[in-house]
């Protein structure tokens, strides 16, 4: 059931993909988080390669997306969720190769722990495929320490914000 909305605050998406067609997937994915009811995207980072962290398969495509939303925090979960399953995502286990993945990394400066949910995202400062992108779009957002210890892994700025508008196909 829907909640009540919110008023407009910012949210950031982290976005990952490594099966099939991965940029098409982002781009697409950008274009359906603007067309979300109560949600304009208002930044878009640069676009990543990078190795798999704590899953196997080929290598991510990964960014991070801004959104000015009223959506309440469960209600973005479900329309991030829907826009996945939209992108054929599939769960046959955990960290599993996924065509689509949508992740609530930050909403405002709320902390949120509920069964479905849990916001800061809790492995998002392990990760250099998050942080490094954040960093792009909210430095504020993202520590010195926190880019230090994550600088060990393999990743790539492949393309700038632009990717949203060009990719296809890598
Ligand atoms: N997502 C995971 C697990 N591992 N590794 C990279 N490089 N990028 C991801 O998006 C990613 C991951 C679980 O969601
Ligand atoms: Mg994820
Ligand atoms: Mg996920």
């Amino acid at each position: 059931m829907s909640q009540a909305q919110a008023p407009e605050g910012r949210a950031w998406i982290g976005l990952g993909a490594n099966l099939g067609d991965r940029g098409a997937a982002l781009a697409r994915a950008v274009q359906a988080l603007a067309a979300m009811p109560a949600t304009r995207v208002a930044q878009v980072s640069g676009l990543y390669a990078s190795a798999p962290i704590d899953a196997g398969g080929p290598d991510y495509l990964n960014a991070v997306v801004e959104l000015a939303t009223s959506l309440a925090p469960l209600d973005l979960l479900d329309a991030l969720q829907a826009i996945e399953q939209a992108a054929g995502r599939e769960r046959p286990y955990r960290n599993a190769p996924r065509t689509l993945d949508l992740d609530l990394l930050l909403y405002a400066d709320q902390q949120i722990a509920c069964e479905r949910l849990v916001v800061p995202h809790p492995r998002m400062g392990e990760r250099a495929f998050v942080l490094l992108p954040l960093a792009e779009i909210a430095p504020e957002r993202v520590t010195a320490v926190q880019l230090e210890a994550v600088g060990d892994q393999r990743i790539e700025r492949i393309e700038g914000p632009e990717w949203v508008g060009t990719v296809s196909g890598f």
